[in-house]
């Protein structure tokens, strides 16, 4: 059994899949922090976890034509300046239970809470590629990271970034060594993983074994024949991988995680609370929540700091209390956000609906009976 030497787990996680292992936080542990605790931060394995030997582990870097091939130790890395940054990691597949509901999808049924938050530190992946002699080009470039996580014909887990996000050091992509202030737990990485602000969770590659930069994306099969999204029309006899662009940057998300669909609440006040969060570091400046299904609408209150501008790769928590009619017997609870570009979430799933069943990003409903 490749799976017999996985990690333990927190008993809270809401498991997908136990081989691979594939977890997410129940909602109500999801937003009890800004900073989700290493134990329940949603997990996304597609093999089993390797077991690396720190003291004998190596990040091989390709260097460029001219430059330097590297061979970097734990040790080594630490060398480059420490950096830190909050990171908001989200799933393409993120919500995609319902799109499930609409017409069968292929994938895990992850409901919202495929999301986490951490704060990483480590190197930055500009500077280690500098070292190994890269420098920014005139043609189109990637940086192609490989995991040390392989399936039964020895092919490694693989995604890729273009070399511009990998080289601007105010992308702060990161060859990250810490979570939260601990070495990477084993499920998130250890000893190295790449986190890349903004992007998609595919491309942030754990237990990096191996950089490098090449004239063309990434030939694994995560990059190529999955993580893409297209219309409701196509469907497997008709898709064409090569016609879409991988995901990079997700559009804006949110969702409730309290309260839960199917609750009961108390006539009077009920407090609504959940999160939000925009790709390419675009920042979340409204959340808009409904407790009639979208007829009218309220401003949620949005916690913690603003971020930086074109910046912002952290999540909002935000919550709402608002005043339920006496006469209500049941509520449909809504909630969409507004990015910094003014981009908005659609309103319904079925006209985003798609085979993978990834982007899953409409207006998030919940149905709670009220009590008097
Ligand atoms: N890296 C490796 N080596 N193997 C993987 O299976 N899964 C990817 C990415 N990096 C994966 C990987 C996917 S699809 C996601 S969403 C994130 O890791 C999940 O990161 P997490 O498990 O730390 O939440
Ligand atoms: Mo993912």
């Amino acid at each position: 059994d490749p799976y017999a030497d996985d990690p333990s787990r927190h008993p809270a996680l809401r498991i997908n899949s136990q081989r691979p292992f594939n977890a997410e936080p129940p909602p109500e542990l999801l937003t009890e922090n800004y900073i989700t605790p290493n134990p329940i931060f949603f997990t996304r394995n597609h093999l089993p976890v390797p077991n690396v030997d720190p003291d004998t582990y190596r990040l091989h870097i390709v260097g460029a034509p001219g430059g330097q091939s590297l061979s970097l130790s734990l040790d080594d890395l630490y060398k480059f300046p420490k950096h830190e940054v909050t990171v908001t990691l989200q799933c393409a597949g993120n919500r995609r239970a319902e799109m499930n509901k609409v017409k069968a999808v292929k994938g895990l049924e992850w409901r919202t809470g495929a999301i986490s938050t951490a704060r990483w530190a480590g190197a930055r992946l500009c500077d280690v590629l500098a070292q190994a002699g890269h420098r920014p080009r005139e043609t189109e470039a990637h940086v192609c990271f490989e995991g040390l996580d392989s399936d039964p014909t020895g092919t490694a887990y693989g995604a890729s970034i273009p070399l511009a996000r990998a080289l601007d050091p105010e992308a702060e992509v990161l060859l990250a060594y810490e979570m939260n202030g601990q070495p990477l737990p084993r499920d998130h990485g250890f000893p190295v993983r790449v986190v890349v602000p903004g992007v998609v969770g595919a491309r942030q590659v754990k237990w990096l074994g191996r950089v490098s930069v090449e004239s063309e994306e990434s030939h694994s099969h995560w990059q190529r024949r999955d993580y893409k999204g297209f219309s409701p029309s196509v469907d497997w006899d008709t898709v064409d991988f090569d016609q879409a662009p991988a995901i990079q940057e997700l559009p804006v998300q949110s969702a409730i995680t309290e309260p839960q669909d199917g609750a009961t609440v108390e006539s009077g006040e009920v407090t609504i609370k959940g999160y939000a969060w925009s790709g390419g570091g675009r920042a979340v400046i409204r959340v808009d929540v409904s407790i009639d299904g979208g007829l009218t609408w309220q401003e949620a209150q949005l916690e913690g700091e603003e971020q930086c501008p074109r910046k912002a790769w952290a999540w909002r928590i935000w919550h709402l209390t608002a005043q339920v009619p006496a006469e209500q017997k049941e509520l449909e609870v809504v909630c969409k956000a507004v990015d910094d570009s003014y981009n908005v979430q659609p309103d319904t799933v079925a006209p985003i609906w798609n085979l993978r069943g990834v982007l899953s990003n409409a207006w998030h409903r919940v149905r709670v009976h009220v009590v008097p």
